[in-house]
């Protein structure tokens, strides 16, 4: 992926502007420019200072990094600790006691709950004992459903306090989903809730629960049930248990143990491009060390003074890093949101940063680009001078969503950074560090300090500036996955064997003309038109370059002339189109915005299809299904819906397209 790629990508190398953090907050800013060289002159020592200003350790390390059984590593070796100590008791010891570690906003309005971190220490110790109750152990797996409530962190955390490696599923995925990561995960114990509160309506959760162990075969002893919309739930006595009695009836103490700092932490389920989900598993030490060290230097959270809010669900791995345990380990003052976007209006996020007076915002482009939609007159309604630094995750954020963040929500002024990394990687990999760097809208720009990444072609060797190839990471990490849960072979194979000795990360990537980094997304995501190799990516920020777009979405159909031909899905901006582009024939605009793809990348690069929709098929986690998509490109039946967030944007997706042919 060379000069092929390159060809396609200049549209984005041009992009030229940068934004200098102010004096101001590159004054108080926690990253700083000495730290890259430090890390470079000796990557191991770094760490080891990093793992020993942010982390509590029971047992100090005596050895940083044992990398002598590649491609599984090991770190801070003879350390011992207890991630939840770190997150919760160790505050509390300081004297912190009294600060509110969750701002707690459920969706119905005024539904708010402040919890201090003095209340999370007597929540997590009862609940600790309340599963070893039930017979819950070091290295004992638990899993947990839940919606995004303060329980869910009380549940990780009690885990975590008793070595046993938690495994959240997805509140919104199915029972099936479900049933296949208890099993993988061999867990005793499912902590749901009786469900959650979506768009203004109680979603059950407990029956996908039932609807999981009630087929077949099962490790499960004990669910443990949270009641949170009151709604009646089905019960199965002996096994089933409110989690509100099993707390009262748990004594109020606990003391906690250390564990080996590989001692497995948590296992995430993630989804690879074919087979079943990859149970991607974290050690404690390492991840620990890296998320509080980026949650400090990249996400700038000063835990005296910030209000952070991060929009993920727990369900996701940045819930899990960047709320629970990065954050939480530096003692921050969160806010957790429990609803969508727009529930009960589209201004809902801006009411929220302006009441709890949120500082830094961690967010997802596709939810950017969702406000883009809604129009500008939204956020402008709510007073959002109190942010001073936005964040950017989960796919690349092209330069119009990037400055549009930047202007209509971060008034003209905060630094954004945009931060690549991926559940495998465990923490941020590539960002700006915000009172460094001159970022450049759409770019991740360079590996944090202490982070080694390259751009490679086909075989293996660093392109150059202005060129396109894989992006790998080439020295190992703290954070890293140590494996694929009960798959050490699954976990070279997937990847370890692309390229000799580095680790290959499934994403295509640039570099501009400066060496900065430009992630192009999943190779996967890479098309061949008539032999020229582009980028989904690229179609759709030039796309969303035109005024009338407010989201697109790109997939290579098969063709038989081309090889591939590019179909594009794109939504409109509400506060820009015209009478005759919403009632119309759509016949000018969509000439009008192929010509415009032309203009921005070149003729090659002009969509065969452009559908106009309502809505694009999106998992929870915002990313959007382009298989699904493909399959309508390509008139096939529509496949496996069963991880959108709502499955029935398919069914009209596909009937649109049938009136459109
Ligand atoms: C954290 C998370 C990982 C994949 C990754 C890449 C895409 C994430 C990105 C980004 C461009 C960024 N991705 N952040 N692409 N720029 N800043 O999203 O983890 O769900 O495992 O997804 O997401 O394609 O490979 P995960």
């Amino acid at each position: 992926m060379t000069t092929e790629a390159t060809e396609g990508i200049q549209a984005l190398l041009h992009e030229k502007r940068t934004f200098p953090p102010s004096a101001e907050f590159a004054a108080q800013a926690n990253g700083t420019a000495e730290m890259y060289d430090r890390a470079d002159a000796d990557r191991e020592a770094f760490w080891a200072e990093q793992a020993r200003k942010y982390v509590r350790w029971e047992t100090d390390f005596d050895q940083t990094l044992d990398w002598s059984g590649a491609p599984f590593s090991k770190w801070f070796l003879g350390g011992r600790l207890n991630a939840c100590v770190n997150a919760v008791d160790k505050h509390v010891e300081a004297g912190n006691g009294d600060r509110v570690a969750i701002h707690f906003v459920g969706e119905p309005e005024g539904d708010t709950r402040d919890i201090t971190y003095a209340d999370l220490h007597g929540q997590v110790q009862k609940a600790a004992n309340a599963l070893a109750d039930l017979g819950v152990g070091q290295g004992d797996a638990v899993a947990i459903y839940l919606p995004m409530i303060p329980e869910a962190v009380v549940a990780m955390l009690a885990c975590a306090r008793l070595g046993a490696p938690h495994t959240v599923v997805f509140g919104g995925f199915s029972a099936d989903a479900l049933r296949s990561r208890i099993a993988d995960a061999g867990a005793k114990v499912v902590i749901t809730a009786d469900g959650g509160w979506r768009r203004g309506k109680p979603g059950a959760l407990k029956p996908a629960v039932d609807a999981a162990l009630d087929s077949g075969e099962h490790p499960v002893e004990k669910v443990l049930v949270v009641r949170r919309t009151g709604q009646d739930v089905p019960w199965t006595d002996g096994r089933d248990q409110w989690w509100d009695d099993a707390l009262a009836a748990a004594a109020d103490t606990h003391e906690a143990q250390a564990f080996d700092a590989e001692h497995p932490l948590f296992i995430l389920y993630t989804s690879g491009t074919t087979g079943k989900p990859k149970g991607v598993f974290h050690a404690t030490g390492g991840y620990l060390v890296q998320n509080a060290y980026t949650s400090s230097v990249v996400l700038d959270i000063h835990p005296e003074s910030d209000v952070y809010w991060c929009t993920a669900d727990i369900g996701w791995v940045t819930g899990h890093s960047y709320i629970v345990y990065g954050p939480m380990t530096l003692g921050a003052t969160q806010v957790m949101y429990e609803g969508t976007p727009d529930t009960p209006h589209q201004g809902r996020f801006w009411e929220i940063v302006q009441e709890a007076g949120v500082t830094v915002l961690y967010t997802a482009p596709t939810a950017i680009r969702t406000f883009m939609k809604w129009g500008t007159d939204i956020p402008a309604k709510f007073d959002l001078s109190s942010l001073r630094l936005l964040g950017s995750v989960g796919e690349p954020i092209n330069p119009e969503a990037w400055m549009w963040y930047r202007e209509h929500i971060g008034g003209d002024r905060t630094p954004i950074v945009d931060t690549w990394w991926q559940t495998e990687t465990g923490a941020i990999m590539i960002s700006p560090l915000p009172g460094v760097t001159q970022a450049r809208p759409g770019s991740a720009m360079r590996p944090i300090p202490g982070v080694v990444a390259e751009v490679v072609d086909d075989a293996g060797q660093p392109v150059g500036n202005g060129q396109g190839g894989y992006l790998v990471i080439t020295e190992p990490w703290p954070s890293m996955l140590r494996g694929v849960w009960g798959d050490p072979e699954r976990y070279r194979e997937t990847y370890w064997s692309r390229f000799e000795g580095v680790y290959f990360a499934g994403d295509g990537a640039k570099l501009d003309d400066d060496g900065n980094i430009w992630v192009l997304g999943r190779v996967d995501d890479v098309m061949n038109v008539s032999g020229h190799r582009m980028s989904t990516a690229e179609i759709e920020s030039a796309l969303v370059s035109h005024p009338k777009v407010a989201e697109a979405a790109v997939v290579g159909a098969a063709d038989a002339m081309t090889g591939q031909a590019i179909c594009a899905f794109v939504i409109l901006r509400e506060d820009v189109i015209s009478e005759a582009d919403e009632h119309g024939e759509g016949a000018e605009l969509v000439a009008e915005l192929r010509a415009h793809v032309a203009k921005e990348i070149g003729p090659i690069a002009k969509p065969r299809q452009i559908m106009v929709v309502a809505e694009l098929p999106k998992t929870r986690s915002g990313k959007i299904m382009r298989r699904l998509l493909k399959d309508v490109a390509e008139n096939r039946e529509v496949g496996d819906v069963t991880t959108l967030a709502d499955s029935s944007v398919m069914d009209l997706i596909s009937a649109g397209m049938d009136k459109g042919d």
